[in-house]
């Protein structure tokens, strides 16, 4: 990871997975640990980080007006929350030389709108550059674990127990197809995305990633 140039003098994570993976817990352990050793983090999520993206995000989630939302529609609700997250927020902390965690990123695009939803690779890469421009994650931490896991743990968890949003209501097919789409994309970028298995307790993964870490100049 040394040898990779530095876009800005921040430092941009991102953490992808399938549900229940466990990113919002290890993103807040992570910038801890990172916090101790005298680094400032930023800790924001996709999609939303900004009120209007973050509107954008319910609207994604639980569209409740009763009509179906398209999967090109899905597609460029995101990609228009991210260049707003992005310009907003998450390329001025880079320039800040603030560490970036950001729940989810572009990666999350291609598993759920391109392998889950079948949406057009050309078009979610035309959004891709349009919304992110230089702002490309230094490092993605890829938080693998069979679907079905993850099902377990979100559908158990109290806060949202019988609340289903619309990608927690797809079918197991989907998220298989979610969860073999990060991983391809693990296997033609092994600079940038590390593949940490999630199917263990919440330590043994925070000290996956720390030893993960060793190796990367933040
Ligand atoms: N989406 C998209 O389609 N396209 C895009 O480009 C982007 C996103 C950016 C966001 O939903 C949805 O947006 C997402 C894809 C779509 N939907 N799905 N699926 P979200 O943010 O609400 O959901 P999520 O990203 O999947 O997060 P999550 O369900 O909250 O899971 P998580 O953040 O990975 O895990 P967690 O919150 O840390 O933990 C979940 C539960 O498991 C919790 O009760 C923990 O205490 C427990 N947990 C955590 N780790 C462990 C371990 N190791 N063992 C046991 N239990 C654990």
């Amino acid at each position: 990871m040394n040898a990779c140039k530095r876009r800005f003098p921040g430092f941009f994570i991102t953490f992808e997975g399938p549900e229940g993976a466990g990113k919002t817990t290890q993103i807040r352990w992570l910038r801890d640990h990172l916090a101790a050793a005298g680094k400032t983090c930023l800790i924001t999520r996709e999609p939303g980080g900004t009120p209007l993206a973050e509107r954008l995000r319910g609207i994604v989630k639980h569209l409740d007006s009763g009509e179906k939302l398209q999967p090109e529609t899905e597609l460029m609700l995101i990609a228009a929350a991210r260049c707003q997250h992005v310009h907003e927020v998450i390329r001025p902390a880079l320039l800040r030389g603030e560490v970036v965690l950001c729940d989810r990123f572009y990666d999350s695009t291609a598993a759920y709108q391109g392998a889950g939803r079948g949406v057009s690779k050309t078009l979610i890469e035309t959004l891709r550059e349009a919304a992110v421009g230089d702002c490309v994650p230094d490092l993605t931490i890829l938080l693998d674990l069979p679907p079905e896991v993850g099902f377990e743990r979100t559908r158990t968890r109290q806060e949202t127990a019988g609340r289903f949003d619309r990608f927690e209501a797809e079918q197991l097919a989907f998220h298989t197809r979610v969860r073999q789409e990060f991983l391809t994309i693990a296997v033609r970028e092994p600079e940038r995305v590390r593949v940490v298995a999630a199917d263990r307790t919440p330590e043994e993964v925070s000290a996956a990633i720390r030893s993960m870490l060793n190796d990367v100049e933040i």
